[in-house]
């Protein structure tokens, strides 16, 4: 346990010792009036006298520290240095201390007699003094929630829905029922929770995060995602994995025309496609194949083409979650956009390009087919219908 103890030299006053009930010694006390609500307290998160007020008066402007001394000499700090105006003043003590300044943990005091020590150093003097008291801690509760197991993966994400690394899993274990909150904190120290403080049972968990923080994406940059448990007694423990959001945006492509050509054919004839897109998104849209060009019939769909023409063969352009093409389907179509066409090479922002292919009219019995086009991101979603147009059959 040593490692947590922050051990203070106990510094050189000008009054003598005091005890919170008299203030002899002093001209004038800075500090005076001081006691406690409880002189006993039980930090077990019970519901029952769980904590105290430590009260007192300050009478000139001065910074003040409490520390506990336990019956060993270990000091425990409970505030350090804090700037306070003169007045009256009560701090509710629920016998954790905080080990370390620099993190957020706290731990609850093992049970046993202490010595509560005030001190007042004035501002802009050296006058300085020092009250002490008795407070005895009973059942309490030294073990803190365990956040075990952490795994945050990725530890870099690039939120664009290319479906490669567009979140991460944050799992852990908690060891103990506690409040969980989890954030994420930038350079500048500004937090963002993804989720408040969440009552949690002693068992696995886990959240997912996309890079948005209150439905907004992050800028790209480090970040410190921060998991933190507090128990009831006042047990805090927090884990702290370093995480990067690195080519963030949002994927558009937008179809800016397309053209059926021509609008009367005969059956078995082909139907020439033209579909022009643009990425007006911010991020670079990948693509695959079937290339541009590639004649279908309407009995095909875009796993109809095997290496090597080998029907035993795995289909050569199965939906890949996360790549952009643009589909063709029609009124009698047997599945979503069984005609798809890749766009022949990324997309960067702004860039422009036209698709064309050709699709063999094969339908039987129909004398009039609607057709019409969407672009797809393969694994997300279909964009809106657009560039519908009826083809008459003859027959
Ligand atoms: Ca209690
Ligand atoms: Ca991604």
């Amino acid at each position: 346990m040593g490692a947590w103890f922050q051990r203070l030299i106990v510094v050189f006053t000008i009054c003598l010792p005091l005890t919170a009930l008299t203030v002899a010694g002093c001209a004038s006390p800075l500090i005076s009036q001081v006691s406690l609500t409880q002189s006993t307290i039980s930090p077990n998160g019970d519901g029952v006298d769980d904590f105290t007020f430590i009260e007192y008066s300050l009478e000139a402007k001065a910074q003040v520290s409490i520390d506990f001394a336990a019956a060993n000499g270990e000091i425990y700090s409970f505030r350090r240095h804090e700037p306070r105006s003169p007045g009256r003043y009560r701090a509710r003590f629920d016998g954790s201390y905080i080990p370390d300044p620099a993190r957020a943990e706290a731990r609850v005091l093992p049970s046993g007699s202490y010595t509560y020590i005030v001190t007042a150093q004035e501002e802009g003097t050296n006058r300085r003094q020092e009250v002490r008291g008795s407070l005895t801690l009973v059942n309490s509760d030294t073990r803190p929630p365990g956040l075990d197991d952490v795994i945050v993966y990725p530890e870099t994400i690039s939120p664009n829905g290319d479906a490669v690394d567009d979140e991460a899993l944050i799992s852990y274990r908690l060891t103990k029922e506690s409040l969980v909150s989890i954030f994420i904190s930038d350079g500048a120290g500004r937090r963002y929770f993804l989720e408040e403080e969440n009552q949690k049972s002693a068992a696995p968990h886990s959240h997912r995060w996309n890079g948005t923080a209150a439905g907004n994406l992050l800028p790209n940059g480090s970040y410190t995602l921060s998991l933190r448990a507090r128990d009831k007694a006042g047990n805090v423990t927090e884990y702290l994995v370093p995480v990067t959001i690195s080519g963030g945006g949002t994927p558009k492509l937008e179809i800016a025309a397309v053209r059926f050509t021509p609008p009367t054919l005969p059956l078995g004839g082909a139907l020439k496609v033209e579909i022009e897109v643009q990425n007006v998104g911010d991020i670079t849209l990948r693509t695959m194949g079937p290339p541009p060009g590639t004649a279908y019939t309407t009995n095909m769909n875009f796993n109809s083409f095997h290496a090597g023409n080998d029907p035993l063969a795995p289909p050569l352009y199965y939906e890949q979650a996360g790549y952009w093409r643009v589909g063709v389907s029609w009124d009698t179509a047997d599945r979503p956009y069984p005609i798809r066409w890749g766009m022949g090479r990324d997309l960067a922002p702004g860039e422009k390009t036209t698709i064309t292919g050709t699709v063999q009219i094969l339908v039987d019995r129909t004398r009039q087919v609607r057709f019409w086009a969407a672009v797809i991101q393969e694994g997300v979603g279909f964009g809106e219908q657009v560039g519908l147009k009826s083809i008459l059959i003859s027959y």
